[in-house]
């Protein structure tokens, strides 16, 4: 992070301390007009913040000083910006629509690929949905179950939850990811074997949850009908890796590729989201990706001053840095994005939860916020007295829709004057005074008062639609590329997750081995003594 231009906004942060965000709404009557924009069907309004333009100004700079307009044009045109694996990141490219549209990695331009697999998946979500597809016994198919996990799991739930009243509610969907056995065997008890097709998500093939899941599968599915020939009329695969979607027994011809170029957590537009195009049928996909592809094109050519994914960064940026708010939380006012918190998470943390420059020196500032939330109203139910009292700043992202899909008497409009109340309770909160005049006891005073001055963000759109969605996704896609660059740290590697793969395989054979080795710390090989003796080993 450029030491000179954050000097300038921890000046500007000084200088303010004693103004409130009501302060700042009476100083300025326009600030509401002045703090909002609108993008890709969504409008963000950010005038309930601890900013002016002075500060917006300041952290603009920031941005500039990261060179953050050339790192956007290396990320879309395909420059290997993941260099700790030597990849390019080029989830753009999965969702752009131009006919014309050329993106080169090493020399090869990657779009005729994009689209061959989109085809694909069209063709074959096709024949699923109008039961064409037949299983062994010759039964079309009822039951789709998803087997991944992270981000080839996270996506496709949260956007299959998103999407429900585009589905087609004939079809059943199931996603199983948990290695823990229960996951798998509740999930049999809802389908019958052979109306059931397995989509096997994993980008390596060699992830040990998914592939311990997907061979429990297979082994089921063959007791079932009595025939190992059934596999390939109901396993499909999405994956980079043919040769081991064949050792599986999956036909390749059932195989839907993607590349390296995709990360995990970014996966969604991708083959991945395979599940969900079978679900939603190819045109709704279309949408989704043009949801994407609009808010990419407002990224990319945007003045940060305008810029909404640059904005929701910079945001983020002076809580966390300048505040020192650990946290952010997002709550949506629709229960289509019950998910969306928790694929955030991983698209946030695992991105950016890192603690060394690009230069390989340790970070001399925080980065990576936790992020959490839980759809509203119930939040309001249990955490949210600790935002609005407690002794934690957390900024909060709040998310509606203006029109439900489920108009039932009066219940949208309280929903959304809810998540009104809230922004607006948070930013101007309750003085002691407003408590005396409304007649409270004045022992109570001190309890009753709300300090107020909390920043939120609030996006609308008018409705959860697929291309909404996809311009949501994009805009957190964004945001977190940009504090990524700010942060100067590589966002598109995790090498904390490929540790856990490692990790659990030395324990797990000492967990089944005739003599545990006795190699670990006295902790962790009494756990494993005690789980063996557990189990009668
Ligand atoms: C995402 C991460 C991680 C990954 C899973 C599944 O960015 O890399 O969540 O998606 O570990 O990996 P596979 O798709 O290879 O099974």
């Amino acid at each position: 992070m450029d030491a000179q231009a954050w000097e300038k906004v921890d000046e500007l942060i000084d200088k303010n301390q004693t103004k409130t965000i009501k302060d700042l709404f009476a100083e300025d009557p326009k600030r509401a007009e002045r703090f909002s924009l609108e993008a890709a069907g969504w409008f963000l309004d950010y005038s309930k913040n601890r900013i002016d333009a002075a500060t917006m100004k300041a952290l603009v700079k920031l941005a500039e000083k990261a060179n953050l307009k050339a790192e956007i044009e290396k990320m879309f045109t395909g420059k290997k910006i993941n260099a700790t694996e030597g990849r390019a990141v080029l989830h753009t490219a999965l969702r752009n629509l131009d006919p014309k549209a050329k993106i080169k990695v090493d020399g090869k331009d990657v779009m005729p690929g994009v689209r061959k697999v989109l085809a694909q998946m069209g063709d074959f979500a096709d024949t699923v949905r109008r039961g064409q597809w037949k299983g062994w016994t010759g039964k079309r198919i009822k039951y789709v179950v998803n087997i991944g996990i992270g981000g080839s799991d996270l996506g496709p739930v949260m956007a299959n939850i998103a999407l429900t009243p585009y589905a087609k509610r004939s079809l059943k969907f199931f996603f199983v990811s948990n290695v823990d056995s229960t996951h798998l065997a509740e999930t049999l008890r809802e389908v019958k074997a052979d109306q059931t097709l397995f989509i096997v998500a994993s980008k390596t093939f060699t992830t040990q949850e998914t592939m311990s899941n997907a061979e429990a599968a297979k082994a089921w599915l063959v007791k079932e009908l009595k025939d190992k020939k059934a596999v390939a009329k109901h396993f499909v695969a999405v994956s980079t890796a043919a040769k081991e979607v064949a050792d599986f027994g999956i036909d390749t011809k059932n195989m839907f590729g993607f590349w390296d170029w995709v990360g995990g957590r970014y996966s969604l537009p991708s083959a991945i989201g395979l599940s969900l195009m079978i679900a939603i049928g190819r045109t709704n996909y279309k949408k989704l990706l043009r949801g994407y592809y609009k808010m990419d094109r407002h990224f990319r050519t945007a003045r940060f001053e305008r810029n909404m994914p640059v904005i929701l960064a910079l945001l983020g940026i002076l809580y966390h840095n300048g505040y020192g708010a650990e946290s952010y939380c997002v709550l949506p006012y629709d229960q289509y994005l019950s998910r969306f918190p928790a694929y955030l998470q991983q698209m946030d943390m695992e991105s950016n939860g890192k603690c060394v420059t690009k230069d390989g020196e340790k970070v001399t500032y925080t980065t990576g916020p936790i992020e959490w939330g839980e759809p509203g109203t119930n939040g309001q139910h249990s955490f949210y007295q600790l935002i609005h009292q407690g002794t934690h700043l957390i900024p909060c992202d709040f998310i509606g829709c203006a029109r439900t899909h489920n108009p039932i008497g009066d219940l949208h409009d309280k929903l959304m004057a809810n998540l009104f109340a809230q922004t607006e309770a948070l930013a101007f909160g309750k003085t002691a005074e407003e408590c005396r005049k409304e007649g409270v006891d004045e022992k109570l005073v001190p309890f009753k008062t709300f300090e107020g001055n909390k920043p939120t963000n609030t996006l609308l759109t008018d409705e959860l639609t697929p291309e909404t969605l996809g311009a949501l996704v994009a805009l957190y896609e964004h945001k977190v590329f940009v504090q990524g660059v700010i942060w100067n740290v590589y966002s598109y590697d995790q090498w904390g997750v490929q540790l856990g793969k490692v990790l659990a395989k030395g324990v797990l054979s000492d967990l089944v081995a005739k003599k545990p080795s006795g190699r670990h710390d006295a902790s962790t090989n009494q756990l494993i003594a005690r789980y063996r003796r557990a189990v009668g080993r």
